[in-house]
Parts: structure tokens; C-alpha cells; sequence
């Protein structure tokens, strides 16, 4: 697949599935070759590399602020990744290192998820970061008023401050918007996903005892070369 056609399908679904994409390649190279890189250490304080490793880990009940800390092989419910950001990264790249055929990354298309959020409603959603020993900060659910429809969305890390937001809240815990789900395995190496995390939700099916050994990469990008939408 060309960028180009990338592109075309991230604008109309939000994500794209490239099955054994640029199997020769690091993640980094991909997504140097597709983007350019978000680098989050400096803004999110973390020092690993700009390709994380995620790995099935068992709920901690101490590492709260990551999602395995509270889910652990349990489900991941829908959200964007670092919703509570002003800005939260515009695209992130998940990328078999060593697949699992029994795992699924959900996505919850924009498409149907225009269906069901109501646009008014949507436009004046407010929500600020859950971490109540933080100053408030209002941030819009909408991302950017440029773009036709776009969300953020966190179960945990932010929470409604107006009517709006909890009316919208509750459309996404709903069961008519579980139904939005696609289920995309990622399972022979290098298998991918991009996801524009503006326009789609995502989360991870349950891990089950025999997939832990299950490897993804991920990485942000702030844009698709050649692309502006
Ligand atoms: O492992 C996956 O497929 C996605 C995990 C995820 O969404 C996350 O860790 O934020
Ligand atoms: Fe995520």
C-alpha cells in the first residue's frame, strides 16, 4: 500500500491494517519512512525510547497511571491514547514484534461513532485531567474545530466537568457503541495498525495465560508525509 492510499483510509476509518508491512524494517525506519515522529520522553517525562514496547503485564494496583496497572490482561476499554494532553498525539503506529492470534486491538471507527455522538453535543463537551491534586485545566472533547469530527476520550485519566461531556461519557460506555468495535489482530510480525488517534478510539481485547509473550511497538506521529488532513 502506498502512502497515499494510507492516507485515503485513515481519512475515511481512522486506521489502517497493513498486514507484513516493511517486514525488514525497524519500527522506527516505518515510521520515519510514513511520518514524522512525536517525540513523547520530553513532554510525558518518561526516558525510554521513542519505540515503546508494550507487553502484557498483571494489574499492579500501584502503576495507576498506565493502563495495565489498572486492567492488566483484562480488557482495555476505549480511549486515545494521552487523552489528557492538550494536544494528544495525532496518529500512533502498534506493530507486531511477536504477534498473538488470540488478541485483538479494538477500533472504534469514526464513522459510527458520528452516528451515535451527538455533533452539538460533541462541540460543547468539556473534560479536564482526572489527577485532582492538579489545578483544573477545561480542555474541548474536540480535539481540533478544523477537522469535520474529531475526540478524545479517556476513561481514566480525564472526567467530565459539563452536562455535555457526561452525556457523551455515557454514549461511549453505552452498549450501542461497543457494537462500533473492529477487531484487528495483530499477529505475524510486522504486522500494523495506524490509527489517527483523533478520528478513532481504540482498546485491546482480553490477553489471555497463553498470548503473554505477545510484543507490540508503538510510536506517535504528528503527521503522514505528504498528507495535511
Ligand atoms: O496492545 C494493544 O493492542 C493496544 C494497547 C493500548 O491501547 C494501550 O496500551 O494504550
Ligand atoms: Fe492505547
Amino acid at each position: 500500500m502506498k502512502t497515499g492510499d494510507i492516507c485515503d483510509a485513515l481519512e475515511s476509518d481512522g486506521f489502517v491494517h497493513l498486514r507484513c508491512f516493511m517486514p525488514d524494517m525497524s519500527t522506527r525506519q516505518v515510521a520515519e519512512a510514513i511520518g514524522q515522529i512525536t517525540d513523547h520522553r520530553l513532554l510525558a517525562g518518561v526516558t525510554d525510547s521513542v519505540v515503546q514496547q508494550l507487553k502484557p503485564r498483571p494489574k499492579t494496583g500501584f502503576a495507576l497511571h498506565r493502563y495495565y496497572g489498572h486492567f492488566g490482561f483484562e480488557e482495555y476499554p476505549a480511549h486515545t491514547d494521552l487523552a489528557h494532553w492538550i494536544v494528544p498525539p495525532r496518529y500512533l503506529v502498534l506493530r507486531a514484534r511477536n504477534g498473538a492470534s488470540q488478541v485483538a486491538t479494538h477500533v472504534y471507527n469514526q464513522r459510527g461513532s458520528l452516528r451515535l455522538l451527538d455533533t452539538k453535543l460533541l462541540n460543547s463537551a468539556i473534560f479536564a485531567p482526572s489527577n485532582v491534586h492538579r489545578a483544573l485545566v477545561p480542555m474541548a472533547m474536540r480535539v481540533c474545530k478544523e477537522l469535520p469530527f474529531s475526540i478524545r476520550w479517556d476513561p481514566l485519566f480525564i472526567q467530565p466537568i459539563n452536562d455535555s461531556a457526561k452525556k457523551c461519557a455515557s454514549v461511549v460506555h453505552s452498549a450501542d457503541f461497543a457494537e462500533l468495535r473492529f477487531a484487528v489482530v495483530l499477529e505475524e510480525h510486522a504486522d500494523t495498525l495506524i490509527i489517527d488517534n483523533w478520528r478513532a478510539l481504540h482498546g485491546r481485547g482480553a490477553v489471555p495465560p497463553e498470548a503473554t509473550n505477545r510484543r507490540v511497538d508503538r510510536i506517535y506521529l504528528d503527521a503522514l508525509h505528504g498528507y495535511s488532513g
